[in-house]
């Protein structure tokens, strides 16, 4: 009996059953604490001589998030999660985990070295490890496989999604429909066992019928991986820890899956995923207000504008059962609107993700209205009309006069003043941008954006309502582009100013696809449309009109109508409706003609310089966002370009990638462009004065706060 009730592992003896019980909020993550509790309460239980079984559970809502992820940078893993296993497997009285809760990583792997596993139909379990770059290292790889089968096993670890227990059958011997019955019916099953005086089963006695694990079996993960995750390093170590499991012994089984996981722990992509998995949390955690500041209730949200952005955000709220009002000035639009989403819902409904009630009950809480009356009571409305700001301003002084007092009134602007908007009200602290990412009801990212002059519970209402609908918000200022549309402005400028000096469109998207983007800059333009961008740039002359060969090859395009994939052909062709680029040498050919008109050079570029000059810039306005307050923290602007434009999450974000390389590396490389690109590379190479200092200091991004 564990004398300090407020330890991180306390026991109660119910009887001659000793309860082992992990207390460590908020998730029971394995630290330190934890796992010399367990060590402790389960040698303390095993001395005593009137106890007959061992149960290890929970007092907190979940069985265990895992090992402790913020302990794995200091690398104090004293004592290790194996030797907790080894202590509970290899014990001389039964074992039994009591799941009342999810269990994940080090807390399944905690369940599997039990004797017996017991938990309830609906609870979920997963071996997540693969998502920090890692793998299951305290056995799971050899303890899972053994339970639950080879198949089910490499499906869990290599992709590291939870599954429901009753999904997991092997693995469990008891599995009770009732949460709420669930430690009376375990200690009737453990009564039982004593009772009948049942043999200790232990995991590592399980043999594996290699008939099981066929070597297509392997095949065909690999084949899995190679396209869902192309690029990361820890996916086919998974593979190889299971083929393990299948080929060896359970010792040497162990040995190798500690070989391999201390390979995919030393990896920068271990160090970025880990960072992303704190950044993606920190997030929300902003210091724009404080607890005492009440939230607004969110019951009734009004979207102005049913198009593709306006439709998609009202998803959003459907799915999260909020009622939406959908104002378009004609019929026509809002029945083109709502007609778009039941399609998406029904797609979803074919696919098997929702079902036909679903679709049905979402489709019932979108109400159209053609008049701006039907705003008067909704707490929350977010624009998503056309990107004019004269446009912008006649719709929020009309919603200053119609919508109640308190109402929020957000837009969706992704790249004008909020301010400027914000003043066309009589409300200025009411207003807020809620900055969307298309498609609106399938990307994660949203970019709060909070005016000069918006409220603290405005902010906080926004941030809370985020997580309501499932998205991850990010909190920014106010500049052109907040963050992200505004890092991706010189990454831009960079791809076309490459073609413009020789480089061909496929050789820049190549070298971007290979450094883990989703796909190259032209790629990405000619889907965006290429006109997107044309507009931006009319709209920031001012900015931009001192560089002539700023994007001119992509203007030329757009002025001939080649805006993109929407009409066949863009920087590339795509033939008869096909979306595969296909390179056009008359895109080589105008790039020349601007290049001879501007007299720059043509030449070859290495792979090396096209990454750096696409990538390091980028970073580079990160810097300059940094510097100027729009973003908070470093690892803001990662959750904004993984999330939002697909920046390969196993290195991290861009900040985490330049503190990884190294700040100098990147001062240096922006030197040395700003000094070899003549005027061009004074106009756009002069290093931010934060990466000079940082890189100066020997410092991170990470360790920078305004
Ligand atoms: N370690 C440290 N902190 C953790 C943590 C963990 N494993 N899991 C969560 N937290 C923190 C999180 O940062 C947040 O902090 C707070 O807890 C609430 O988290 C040997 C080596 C369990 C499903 O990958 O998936 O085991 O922001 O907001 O939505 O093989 O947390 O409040 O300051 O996410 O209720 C493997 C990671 C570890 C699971 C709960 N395990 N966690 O979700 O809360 S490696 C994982 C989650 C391992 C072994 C290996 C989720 C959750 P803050 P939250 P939630």
């Amino acid at each position: 009996m564990s004398a300090d009730k407020s330890a991180a592992v306390i026991s109660q003896n119910q009887g001659n059953v000793a309860l082992v019980l992990m207390q460590s909020p908020p998730v029971n993550a394995l630290s330190k604490a934890v796992r010399i509790g367990l060590i402790e309460e389960i040698k303390a239980a095993l001395n005593d001589d009137s106890i007959q079984a061992i149960v290890i559970s929970s007092q907190q809502p979940l069985f265990s998030g895992g090992a402790d992820i913020s302990e794995f940078s200091g690398g104090d893993f004293e004592p290790p999660l194996p030797d907790v296993l080894d202590l509970i497997e290899n014990a001389d009285k039964p074992v039994i985990a009591v799941l009342n809760g999810p269990a994940f990583g080090g807390g399944l792997e905690v369940a599997l070295a039990c004797h017996y596993r017991i938990t309830f139909a609906a609870n979920k379990v997963g071996l997540p490890e693969v998502n920090l770059g890692i793998l299951p290292g305290a056995g799971g790889t050899q303890r899972l496989p053994r339970l639950a089968g080879v198949a089910k096993a490499l499906d869990m670890i290599v992709t590291g999604k939870p599954a429901k227990a009753s999904t997991v059958k092997g693995a469990f011997d008891l599995i009770v429909e009732q949460p709420e019955a669930l430690m009376e019916e375990s200690l009737n099953f453990i009564n039982e066992l004593i009772k009948n005086g049942a043999a200790i089963k232990r995991t590592k006695d399980i043999s594996i019928d290699p008939a099981s694990a066929p070597a297509e079996l392997f095949a065909q993960f690999r084949q899995g991986i190679a396209k869902q995750a192309r690029g990361f390093f820890s996916p086919e170590r998974c593979i190889q820890a299971v083929e393990a499991a299948v080929e060896l012994p359970m010792e040497a089984g162990l040995k190798r899956e500690g070989e391999l996981f201390m390979e995919c722990m030393q990896s920068p992509q271990a160090r970025a995923q880990q960072h992303f998995f704190f950044a993606e949390r920190a997030a929300g955690h902003v210091d724009d207000f404080d607890k005492s500041t009440p939230v607004r209730d969110i019951k009734k949200v009004g979207i102005i504008g049913a198009g593709t952005m306006g439709g998609g955000i009202a998803m959003n709220f459907a799915n999260a059962g909020i009622p939406v009002v959908m104002l378009e000035l004609k019929q026509e639009a809002l029945d083109k609107g709502l007609a778009v989403i039941r399609r998406n819902y029904e797609n979803s409904a074919k696919k098997g993700k929702l079902s036909a009630d679903d679709v049905e009950n979402r489709m019932a809480l979108l109400m159209g209205a053609t008049d701006y009356d039907a705003l008067s009571d909704v707490d929350l409305v977010i624009e998503a009309v056309f990107e004019k700001m004269e446009v912008k301003k006649q719709v929020f002084g009309k919603l200053g006069e119609v919508c109640k007092p308190g109402a929020i009134l957000a837009s969706n602007t992704s790249t004008l003043d909020l301010d400027e908007i914000a003043a066309s009200t009589s409300r200025p602290q009411d207003v807020i941008g809620l900055h969307f990412f298309s498609p609106a009801n399938v990307m994660k990212l949203l970019e709060v954006v909070k005016g000069e002059k918006t409220a603290a519970d405005v902010i906080k209402t926004s941030m809370k309502m985020a997580k309501t609908i499932r998205k991850v918000a990010v909190l920014v200022g106010v500049c052109f582009g907040f963050v992200g549309n505004r890092m991706i402005e010189p990454y831009g400028r960079e791809s076309n100013r490459l073609t413009l000096e020789g480089a061909s469109p496929e050789q820049v998207d190549k070298v971007i696809y290979d450094f883990g983007m989703p796909m190259g800059p032209n790629t990405m333009g000619d889907m965006a449309g290429l006109d997107i961008g044309y507009f931006v740039r009319q709209s920031r002359q001012e900015f931009i009109s001192h560089d002539p060969s700023y994007a001119v090859v992509a203007d030329r395009l757009v002025e001939e109508g080649r805006v993109g994939l929407k009409v066949g052909k863009g920087i590339y062709l795509y033939e008869d409706g096909s979306r595969v680029p296909v390179p056009d040498p008359q895109v080589l050919e105008i790039a020349k003609q601007e290049a001879d008109k501007l007299g720059v050079e043509q030449r070859a570029h290495s792979e090396q310089e096209i990454l750096e000059r696409c990538i390091f810039p980028l970073i580079n306005e990160g810097a300059q966002i940094l510097e100027e307050g729009i973003a908070a923290k470093s690892s803001d602007i990662d959750v904004i370009y993984v999330y939002g434009y697909g920046f390969p999450v196993y290195r991290g974000g861009p900040m985490q990638y330049a503190d990884e390389i190294g700040l100098d590396k990147v001062y240096q490389a922006m030197c040395k462009y700003r000094d070899e690109l003549g005027e061009y590379g004074k106009m756009w190479f002069e290093p931010a004065p934060l990466l000079k200092q940082l890189a100066e200091q020997g410092k991170r991004f990470a360790d920078y706060r305004k």
